[in-house]
């Protein structure tokens, strides 16, 4: 069905056609049952590759007495042991370059990329030849749902270096049959050329992280020019929250006039793509044939039933080269099964992915998310884009400060209207938190802003306790 094999074997030269929203129409509206069935079927064999190309996973699954042909349900799957990030690590240490995980011979590895993180043993990606067309392939695909066609500029505004974003959204374009821009991020002076290039070229798409959107918009209307005027059809981010919190991508789709289509999980996890919204459709869209998505309760990895919250686990179907089976994520998300309007019969994550449970941090009890602070902030009118989180871990009760940029037009209005909106900021946070945060508001532009994912959160004791002192607290 619809080179739906495993090993993967795409014809780098099929399109659908030209009227279709779907680029594999059975794939991704067929039964669910049906699907997860065939999934199942899928996970023996990729399960078996494994086994017998990678002592990695050999060790792993003798030691839980795990055998491909044990998995006869979804339910099976669950007893498999999970993949942290942490053994990659250590395997790699071992085994350098690429881990005793790497499931093909070195020769066929055609591209390297890695971990962008700065702290820690970073991982070394090998991807073989035949992974990239397969990554290609299905991020066309996925990208036709989005509503690019054949034709469409792409312009891919993310670093070009280790980061598999860019990478991903460019090797996409390039198989859709777009003309694609690696345009990059990250040099000086780089974010105003970019201004310049997108008034030129006129893009359908434009890839990046909603933060960088931010920015870029930022940068135009200093450089005196309206982003609509760019005729952005589409704007597909990764990375970071964002794409599905309903106040950062209302504003962005106002600002550009464009489409917001939400995509991305982890960059061991490439072809990216998988978890992805549509044209028609919020949100993201589980795209269960490529990359066989869990969302399961973190402290037993098993899954947690539709409309409740837990960490996604991933598990590849489509990758030779280093497949990841039941990586788990520590991020956080809820799923759904309901009707898309798009018509493909996938699970969706209606409000994306939150974030990582690590950024999570407690106040008096209540989880707290910084990219809830974000899309608080976001829809207060007079906001002037960005913030910092404060969190005091010393005293006897953790206590949450914010620091928030006010926009030209309230300086402007003067010392009343900051105060206001300051007043207004602590409201909403408390109401929408559950617990109360102090806000202090700043000038325009304090803070710098980032061409990558944002860093937000701060542990400022010493700003602390100089707001105490000063509020009398
Ligand atoms: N992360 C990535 N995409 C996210 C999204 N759409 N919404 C919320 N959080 C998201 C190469 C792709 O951009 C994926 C990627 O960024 O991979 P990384 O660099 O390995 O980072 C993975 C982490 O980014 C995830 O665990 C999420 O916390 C976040």
């Amino acid at each position: 069905m619809e080179e739906w094999n495993f090993p993967p074997s795409y014809r780098n030269d099929y399109f659908p056609d030209a009227n279709s929203p779907y680029w594999f129409r059975d794939r991704e509206t067929m039964d669910p049952e049906k699907r997860d069935e065939l999934i199942v079927a899928r996970i023996r064999e990729v399960m078996a590759y494994a086994y017998d190309h990678s002592p990695f996973y050999q060790r792993k699954w003798d030691e839980a007495g795990i055998k491909a042909n044990d998995i006869r349900t979804l339910a099976d799957f669950e007893e498999v042991p999970v993949v942290t990030k942490q053994e990659l690590r250590d395997s790699q240490a071992k085994n350098p370059p690429f881990g005793d995980y790497l499931c093909c011979p070195e020769s066929d590895i055609h591209h390297i990329h890695g971990t962008s993180g700065t702290t820690g043993r970073p991982t070394a990606f090998g991807i073989s030849r035949r992974d990239w067309e397969t990554i290609a392939n299905n991020h066309a695909r996925i990208m036709w749902g989005m509503g690019l066609r054949p034709g469409d500029t792409v312009f891919v505004a993310a670093i070009l270096s280790l980061y598999m974003g860019s990478w991903g959204a460019l090797i996409g374009a390039e198989r859709l049959g777009c003309k694609a821009f690696p345009f990059g991020a990250g040099a000086p002076g780089m974010t105003a050329r970019a201004v310049t290039w997108l008034g030129m070229m006129k893009p359908a798409g434009l890839y990046s992280t909603p933060s960088y959107a931010l920015r870029l918009a930022e940068v135009a209307r200093e450089e005196g020019v309206d982003p609509r005027e760019f005729g952005i059809k589409v704007l597909f981010f990764s990375g970071e929250p964002g794409g599905s919190i309903p106040s950062i991508r209302d504003k962005i789709q106002q600002i550009y006039g464009a489409k917001v289509v939400d995509c991305g999980t982890m960059a061991e996890l490439t072809p990216w793509m998988h978890a992805s919204g549509s044209a028609d459709t919020e949100g993201m869209l589980l795209w269960q044939d490529v990359v066989y998505t869990e969302v399961a309760d973190p402290k037993t990895n098993r899954r947690v039933p539709y409309g409740e919250q837990g960490t996604p686990i991933y598990t590849h179907l489509e990758r030779t080269s280093q497949p990841m089976i039941r990586m788990v994520s520590g991020d956080l998300t809820h799923w759904v099964m309901e009707d898309n309007p798009c018509g493909r019969t996938y699970p969706r994550l209606p409000k994306g992915i939150y974030g990582r449970i690590d950024d999570m941090f407690q106040i008096r009890g209540e989880n707290v998310y910084p990219s809830a602070i974000a899309e608080v902030l976001e829809g207060l009118s007079g906001y002037g884009g960005e913030h910092r989180i404060i969190i005091s871990r010393g005293g006897s009760m953790d206590e949450l400060a914010v620091k928030a940029e006010f926009d030209q037009e309230v300086a402007g209005r003067g010392p009343d209207a900051v105060r206001s909106l300051g007043e207004k900021a602590e409201a909403e946070l408390s109401r929408v938190l559950g617990v109360r945060a102090r806000v202090v508001m700043v000038e325009p532009d304090t803070f710098p802003r980032t061409d990558f994912k944002a860093q937000r959160v701060v542990d400022d004791r010493d700003l602390y306790q100089s707001l105490n002192q000063k509020r009398g607290g």
